[in-house]
């Protein structure tokens, strides 16, 4: 063995784990690896991580899946060869939103785990909900206007708390359980985000949940120097409950929120006995994907080019948004952050990859495909007369409105101008819709369609800042994680931590074109009033 000293980051997203170690000396991760939950578990009958449901607005996981889950991660790096003595920190990070519901006896029960038997065997009994909702549920409708109105008198819910109530987040979903479930929610004595549970049974200890999970549940304020829940959401959640006949009150139940990376404690003795864990290994709190992202993709802005487009970035001054196009988090010690979700994305462009390169809908795009795809847009110099078009189609949430693809005057069968104003028109729109953002001077490119280099460059264009990817990019959530570990360790800033841990793709590094600067302030103005107008509209 070595001396070497690893800190560990994991993320337990919707349908896999993602591990990473870090070797905070060398300065390297030294070990990436991946599950996925149907594979590893199939008696739990899962796909992409989620229980069946006849019921669509309904998504549901098994808390007691990822007991197990947890328990894995430790036999996994065992069995792949890593001694988990030389692991001297810990934190883990989860997908959002997504709560886990225990008794009373947790407490005790986790802090004297057995090591002659699995997890799952000793807490199975705790677990008071058995299927618990994941950040893609959107069934607590009524619950989530509920509390909407209950909080108009009080200045609405997005100044109280940041974000609208929205069907995903904790609020509405407790309420509604509990109204569903009253003896349930009775015998429940402690509600975690789900982060918080994790890292609850890491350090054998109820273990509060940090502000970048915390504050995507409707439950919290928005004092990022000082974390706490709303005492105006609590009481209105409870006059709710007192109305559906649970003399309750849910503070006693979701336990503390803490800031970002406070250390929980040492790991539980469990993980030592059991798998020679490292006694004197911290853990830190646990939190959620996307602030775990942020960092570990340097904690400035990552613009993450999937599917959906999401913009996550550090908010110069906390605005809650006015109609919620954007969620407002906490992060690093009093820092938030704001993450967009730009519906109409990379689907786009498979959208017209067929319609103009392949001339079907049905076929699937092949890499020449893209090849001559991108190719497309041609030259990345701009002109103030670029054309340019709403790309939505469908329903977009950034900004709010309906579907509906929308061409400054030019000819739907022009595959040319089409591709190139959807390309230039998707980058002013992510720039419009970021002004509450930081300025950078760095900004990470992620995601599928960031292997589109005339989409990077528009990017790196609008933003007028250097761009980047970074080496296992996959793997930004745990790499986050672990970057606090080793910011722990080396007591050193967040900045320094990004300096030496965060690791470019030197290949995919660009800079802002110059000539591209004065254009750009034009079309952002023109792009705007466009929107503006058809927004106006659409009333
Ligand atoms: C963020 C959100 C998703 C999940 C995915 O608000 O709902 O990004 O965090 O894991």
């Amino acid at each position: 063995m070595d001396n070497s000293v690893y800190t560990l980051g994991a993320d337990f997203s919707t349908q896999s784990v993602k591990i990473v170690l870090l070797d905070i000396h060398k300065k390297e991760v030294v070990y990436t690896s991946k599950f996925d939950y149907d594979k590893i578990f199939p008696e739990y009958r899962t796909t992409g991580g989620i229980l069946d449901s006849n019921v669509p607005e309904i998504r549901h996981t098994s808390p007691y899946m990822h007991i197990e889950v947890l328990e894995y991660m430790f036999e996994k790096i065992r069995k792949d060869g890593y001694e988990l003595s030389q692991i001297l920190a810990y934190k883990v990070d989860g997908m959002q939103h997504c709560t886990v519901y225990t008794d009373r006896s947790l407490e005790e029960k986790i802090k004297n785990l057995d090591p002659e038997w699995d997890i799952i065997n000793q807490i199975r009994t705790c677990i008071t909900r058995k299927t618990v909702p994941v950040w893609e549920d959107r069934s607590p409708v009524e619950e989530a206007k509920i509390l909407t109105e209950k909080l108009e008198s009080q200045g609405g819910i997005n100044q109280l708390t940041g974000n609208k109530a929205e069907l995903r987040f904790p609020g509405p979903q407790i309420m509604k359980w509990a109204k569903e479930s009253p003896e349930e929610y009775k015998n429940t004595a402690h509600i975690f985000l789900f982060s918080a549970f994790l890292t609850s049974l890491l350090a054998g200890r109820i273990a509060p949940v940090d502000t970048g999970d915390g504050w995507g549940s409707n439950l919290n304020n928005l004092n990022i120097k000082s974390p706490d829940w709303s005492i105006d959401v609590l009481s209105a959640v409870n006059s709710y409950l007192k109305d559906i006949g649970l003399d309750t009150s849910l503070e006693e139940k979701i336990g503390e929120i803490t800031h970002y990376d406070d250390v929980i404690g040492k790991i539980n003795p469990y993980f030592v006995k059991k798998y020679g864990a490292n006694a004197d290994a911290v853990i830190l709190a646990g939190t959620g994907d996307n602030p775990a992202t942020l960092l570990g993709c340097g904690g400035n802005i990552v613009v993450s080019l999937g599917s959906s487009y999401t913009v996550n970035g550090v908010m110069k001054r906390i605005v809650p948004p006015e109609k919620g196009e954007y969620n407002i988090f906490g992060y690093t010690k009093g820092r938030a952050m704001a993450l967009s979700c730009i519906t109409n994305g990379a689907k786009l462009h498979d959208h017209f990859a067929k319609k103009y390169i392949i001339g079907s809908m049905e076929q699937d795009i092949s890499i020449q495909d893209w090849r001559e795809y991108a190719e497309m847009p041609g030259d990345p110099i701009l002109k103030k007369e670029e054309r340019l078009m709403l790309p939505y189609l469908f329903n977009e949430s950034v900004p709010v409105c309906k579907s509906g693809i929308i061409r400054e005057d030019f000819d739907e069968k022009d595959a040319q101008t089409n591709i190139r104003a959807l390309h230039v028109s998707q980058c002013l729109s992510i720039r419009l819709h970021s002004s509450h953002l930081n300025r950078v001077r760095n900004i990470c490119i992620v995601g599928g369609a960031s292997r589109n280099e005339f989409l990077r460059q528009m990017v790196t264009d609008v933003f007028k800042a250097k761009s980047y990817s970074i080496k296992n990019a996959d793997f930004a959530a745990p790499i986050g994680c672990a970057i606090s570990g080793a910011k722990h360790l080396m007591k050193i800033s967040y900045k320094k931590a990004a300096n030496w841990y965060m690791l470019k793709d030197k290949s995919t590094i660009l800079k802002p074109i110059r000539k591209n600067t004065s254009a750009i302030k034009h079309l952002l103005q023109r792009y705007s009033d466009m929107e503006n107008k058809h927004i106006q509209q659409q009333g």
